[in-house]
């Protein structure tokens, strides 16, 4: 038995399934999941001392790479000074303005310690500022596991099939409203019927819990006028998307402004840091100012405020998403040549730092599309590039990053070991 071998044995006894979230488990993907003892820059290291290019950047926060020296020196210095105070501090003030001059939508905003906890304040709040109780999400969006967002959810619950959750009472749900990504029509349709009972809308506004999935402006556009029209909030979750695919989120890309936005992965550089953020008015209404209630020990944790105070000032200097996208660009172009050398029906997208890789002839648009691509054919892809000591997500389910410390030789190698396996693939 090799070493993470062994280490699954052991987590298995006393952590259920041997991991903390479960897409880790590779349950859809079969074998044994790697523990990582080490990252840096490109590469993750597994308790075999196995090197990996890595495009997981533990699901989207190591956009400058992992541990990066001035992002680890700032915060050496600032946990010298204690590790959490349950009080105000200087710095959460930097970051909120920092993110407030970068994403111009939010007027005002509140650290919390998670994406989960950003999405379920803002939902909170929107039905708080309007006094309603229905909600709208999208089939194969993932919005963090508080109860009433677990319907027809993407990322591990469609990893393993079952897109809802158990120990959620269905009266918990019965506010929560799914209609399918892109389906102007739908969203039309429940407006006319019930618009002046939804609180709010929530959408991954690039979705990347069903792999990648982007919205069309026409669907973006109609989200935006039905919820102004019938005085429902729009709320963009870009915890995975807010600095990932251009440094002002997407909503910077489509030129639609959101009354509410979650943030979270980037914005801690690594560390567990999240927000929730938007209009005045609204932000208005959240305890001690309001009546709708929010609060947590760890929020605006200093040294989690130091790592994204230094990761948002690395991301602002020159080049940075350039060089980023054409990275990605070029990755993604690598893989869809060598695909198509070897006749693998196999497709990709790319925006900034993000991209998607599907086993199918079209880019999917919905999740009805996306589940209709081959996981046999990404299996055996995960494996093979697993394999040739390149690590993606573990799951077909799942976006995949990019990171500023892959280099081209990083991208050259990892379109080699892609079209190996692709070859394998239809070869055998
Ligand atoms: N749900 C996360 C990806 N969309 C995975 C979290 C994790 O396993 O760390």
């Amino acid at each position: 038995m090799n070493r993470n071998e062994q280490l699954f044995e052991q987590a298995k006894k006393v952590i259920p399934g041997g991991v903390n979230s479960p897409v880790r488990a590779f349950g859809s993907v079969g074998g044994i999941p790697r523990f990582i003892k080490k990252a840096q820059g490109a590469y993750v290291w597994d308790e075999n001392n196995t090197q990996y290019i890595d495009y997981v950047g533990s699901w989207g926060p190591a956009i400058v790479g992992h541990a990066h020296p001035e992002v680890i020196e700032a915060v050496r210095t600032v946990a010298l000074d204690g590790l959490s105070f349950g009080a105000p501090t200087e710095a959460e003030i930097r970051l909120a303005e920092e993110i407030i001059r970068i994403v111009p939508s939010v007027q005002q905003l509140r650290l919390v310690s998670s994406g989960t906890e950003a999405t379920m304040s803002a939902i909170r709040l929107a039905r708080g500022f309007t006094g309603r109780d229905n909600i709208i999400k999208f089939e194969g969006c993932y919005h963090g596991h508080s109860d009433s967002l677990l319907v027809k959810a993407g990322s591990g619950l469609l990893t393993f099939g079952n897109p809802s959750s158990a120990g959620v009472p269905a009266d918990f749900t019965r506010h929560t409203l799914v209609l399918p990504y892109n389906d102007v029509e739908a969203l039309q349709k429940t407006f006319t019927e019930i618009g002046s009972q939804i609180a709010c809308v929530i959408i991954e506004p690039i979705a990347g819990n069903m792999n990648m999935v982007q919205p069309t402006p026409e669907f973006l556009q109609s989200l935006r006028s039905l919820t102004e029209q019938h005085g429902a909030v729009l709320i963009y979750d870009e915890v995975m998307t807010g600095f990932r695919v251009a440094l002002g989120g997407a909503q910077s890309l489509h030129g639609i402004t959101p009354d509410l936005t979650t943030m979270g992965k980037v914005i801690g550089g690594g560390m567990p840091l999240a927000a929730f953020g938007g209009r005045a008015d609204i932000m208005a209404c959240i305890s001690p100012l309001g009546s709708v209630y929010q609060a947590g020990t760890l929020s605006g944790n200093p040294v989690a405020v130091a790592a994204g105070l230094k990761t948002l000032e690395i991301i602002q200097r020159k080049g940075f998403y350039e060089s980023l996208s054409l990275h990605t660009q070029a990755l993604c172009q690598g893989f869809d040549q060598a695909a198509k050398e070897v006749g693998v029906a196999f497709c990709s997208q790319n925006v900034g730092g993000m991209f998607g890789l599907y086993f199918a002839e079209q880019v999917p648009q919905s999740y009805t599309e996306m589940s209709r691509s081959n996981t046999e054919y990404f299996k055996q892809f995960f494996h093979g590039m697993l394999d040739r000591h390149i690590a993606f997500g573990p799951s077909a389910f799942e976006a995949c990053f990019m990171s500023a410390a892959h280099t081209t030789e990083n991208i050259a190698d990892t379109v080699g070991a892609a079209a190996e396996v692709f070859t394998k693939m239809v070869r055998g």
